[in-house]
């Protein structure tokens, strides 16, 4: 009988040391780890925020001005960075005529509103110009900007290759935005045949 209540007893004892570690272990090493992580990831998101935004904005994003050939403003330009190159987003109103027009980085600010001071396009690798030249393109070729009969033209252009960041050869700081007359037509160097500067904005240094 005593032997009984001793094997019973000890199993008993053994049962309840199972379910105890099997409770109480992955309590003990789960669930504190998730809170432990979250508050880290918040920590360091707190810590960071205040400075790393505004310093990433003016790194990542160029609003520029694009003006016409008597100073007005006719729309903006938004130079975004991106992971391989920079987004350009054109927004621009009162162009003539109606249909494609050529547009590109020139390799240098214009000044005053002599577009002619801008130079040729930005093309730091000795390329030809034109998407569709197989010696091309320009670093600052982009397709045409389609403009529409109540003379608004908008677009988003692909700089693959280019930055913002100030003082790489490929970077677009300090050049400029150039709109043609006529159509770009990708393949004849050095301009695609795009005739006069009628609009452009200076990208900030
Ligand atoms: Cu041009
Ligand atoms: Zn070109």
């Amino acid at each position: 009988m005593m032997r009984k209540v001793i094997l019973y007893s000890g199993l008993f004892v053994l049962v309840v040391l199972g379910l105890y570690t099997l409770n109480l272990s992955p309590e003990s090493n789960i669930a504190p780890a998730p809170d432990l992580s979250a508050q880290t990831s918040q920590t360091h998101a707190e810590e960071q925020s205040p400075e790393a935004i505004p310093v990433s904005e003016n790194m990542q994003s160029v609003n520029v001005n694009i003006v016409n050939a008597t100073s007005h403003v006719i729309g903006t330009a938004k130079l975004t960075q991106q992971a391989k190159g920079v987004l350009m987003e054109v927004n621009v109103t009162g162009l003539t005529p109606p249909g494609k027009h050529g547009i590109h980085i020139h390799e240098k600010a214009f000044r005053g509103t002599d577009f002619a001071t801008a130079g040729g396009h930005l093309n730091p690798y000795g390329k030809e110009h034109g998407l569709e030249n197989p010696k091309g393109p320009h670093l600052g070729d982009m397709p045409n900007l389609e403009v529409q009969a109540n003379g608004a033209g908008k677009g988003k252009f692909n700089l693959p290759g280019a930055t913002l960041e100030p003082g790489k050869e490929n970077s677009l700081r300090g050049k400029s935005i150039i709109i043609h007359a006529k159509e770009d037509d990708q393949k004849t160097n050095p301009a695609g045949n795009s005739g006069d500067r009628i609009a452009g904005g200076n990208i900030p240094e």
